[in-house]
């Protein structure tokens, strides 16, 4: 039997084409084998989003505060399912993935509530008797393009905003999970979401690419670098809004007076969990020298007790990377590193688990230096190079010293040189004495350079993506 994959108008579609969701940690495992859109099914997408944007405009802020709020309910209610369900696609860790799904509901939660709270302004005329009024419009339809790291936090933090203030949705998950994106479009269904309002193709980036990106006011992605670029292109040519959430080689920075339990658990967390498939990684562990031999040595010793396996055993703090390209992937720089003459401390091999999966040891390099390939391209693994630096300002340099910009960590005790740090490192996002990744759901999120463009995502800056200002003048 398949499994649906294409919801246009309010009904799941059948399509000649499919794919097999497989689950990382047991390839053995077929979560299901889900139904491809074809060309046609994704303009139709579009149009079932167009032929719903007025009536959903026009809807209360109360109805769909409502809906949002009923989607979050049941997304609570259902945590452990749902979650179940992330790690078996994904390859999350139970708690990973049930971290996740109360991290989406929440998400719709803040956008209930800023459904109804949104506003405008007032201001005063230059000129007598004439009030100006700034409001906030609604674009029409967004497509929403989302990657496998994240598969429900990510969809509902670009569904929840676009929805909120009035927009209606073609979401594109990623092909390789597809089984959470398309319970998300029933659990918005069973909420009261009116047929067309959010329509989900499951299907292939090329042909989204030729279908997705045009008749519609706004695409908001996440995921690689490359395809953002050609998004960016293909949107900014045909005049359409466009947000880009792409990679990071976030750096975290070790000074000598840094707390060494928090300097080793800021590492491992930002480094390795979530197999280190996150855009807010630390894959750049930039370590002052007075710290740096004891800092290794605690990391190498705290790694040493990390288990990796099936994602949903117990016990595990590792699952597995997603797939077989993705493997190959840090496999291949993993040999990079080797060539650069960096040292390869720990990790780096295929491990069996007692299921077939992709499991790989986490990989920490030492006496690495900032030009090597492993701390300038993304790898988006468990893979993180040492870089041993002088000091502080030998170390903010070399943390800035990347085309990327998204977060960044830095481990002192010093707070003038921890605020420093955070008025000149030039990333979106900078963390004191935390992990570079694992962030807040209530505030603005995105990078600078190569890793975002176009306005930021989530909390009450999320507004200003999915909404278009119309500024009006009255003469009394
Ligand atoms: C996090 O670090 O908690 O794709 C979230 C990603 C990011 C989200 C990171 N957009 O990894």
């Amino acid at each position: 039997m398949r499994n649906p994959g294409v919801f246009i108008g309010g009904e799941w579609l059948d399509s000649p084409n499919s794919i097999e969701n497989i689950n990382p940690s047991d390839t053995q495992d077929i979560v299901g084998t889900f139904q491809l859109a074809t060309e046609q099914q994704m303009r139709d997408a579009v149009g079932s989003a167009r032929a719903a944007a007025a009536g959903w405009a026009s809807t209360t802020t109360q109805a769909r505060s409502d809906i949002l709020s009923r989607a979050a309910q049941e997304m609570l209610a259902r945590k452990d399912s749902l979650a179940e369900l992330v790690c078996r696609e994904a390859g999350k860790t139970r708690a990973e993935g049930v971290g996740e799904v109360v991290r989406a509901a929440q998400v719709l939660n803040f956008f209930a509530g800023e459904a109804v709270r949104y506003g405008g302004e007032n201001i005063p005329s230059v000129r007598p008797n004439i009030s100006v009024q700034v409001s906030r419009e609604a674009l029409g339809v967004v497509t929403v393009i989302t990657p496998w790291n994240f598969p429900i936090a990510i969809a509902a933090w670009k569904i929840g905003p676009a929805l909120a203030f009035g927009n209606t949705v073609v979401f594109k998950p990623s092909e390789y999970t597809p089984a959470i994106a398309c319970e998300l479009a029933n659990i918005f269904s069973r909420s009261g979401l009116p047929a067309g309002v959010l329509n989900v193709v499951v299907g292939d980036g090329v042909t989204a690419g030729e279908t997705l990106l045009e008749n519609v006011d706004a695409v908001s992605f996440t995921g690689s670098v490359g395809t953002g670029h050609k998004i960016a292109q293909k949107t900014v040519a045909g005049m359409i809004r466009v947000q880009l959430e792409m990679g990071g080689k976030n750096p975290l920075l070790v000074l000598n007076d840094a707390d060494l339990p928090t300097a080793v658990e800021c590492a491992v967390n930002g480094a390795f969990f979530g197999a280190g498939q996150r855009c807010t990684a630390s894959s750049r562990i930039i370590v002052a020298e007075g710290i740096h031999d004891r800092f290794v040595d605690a990391l190498n010793e705290r790694m040493s007790k990390l288990t990796v396996g099936p994602a949903l055993n117990s016990g595990v703090d590792i699952g597995p990377v997603i797939n077989q390209t993705q493997l190959d992937k840090c496999r291949g720089y993993i040999e990079v590193g080797r060539r650069e003459g960096a040292e390869l401390l720990r990790g780096g091999g295929q491990l069996q688990g007692e299921t077939p999966g992709y499991f790989l040891d986490p990989a920490l390099f030492v006496g690495g230096v900032n030009s090597m390939r492993i701390n300038q391209e993304e790898i988006f693994g468990p893979v993180a190079c040492v870089i041993k630096v002088a000091d502080y300002e030998e170390g903010l340099n070399v943390a800035n010293d990347t085309p990327f910009g998204l977060s960044a960590g830095i481990c002192t005790q010093s707070i003038s040189v921890a605020n420093h740090f955070r008025n000149n490192i030039k990333s979106g996002l900078a963390m004191v004495n935390l992990p570079t990744a694992g962030l807040d759901y209530h505030v603005p999120f995105g990078g600078r350079k190569a890793s975002s463009y176009g306005p930021r995502e989530q909390g009450r800056y999320a507004v200003d993506f999915y909404t278009i200002t119309k500024t009006s003048y009255v003469s009394y």
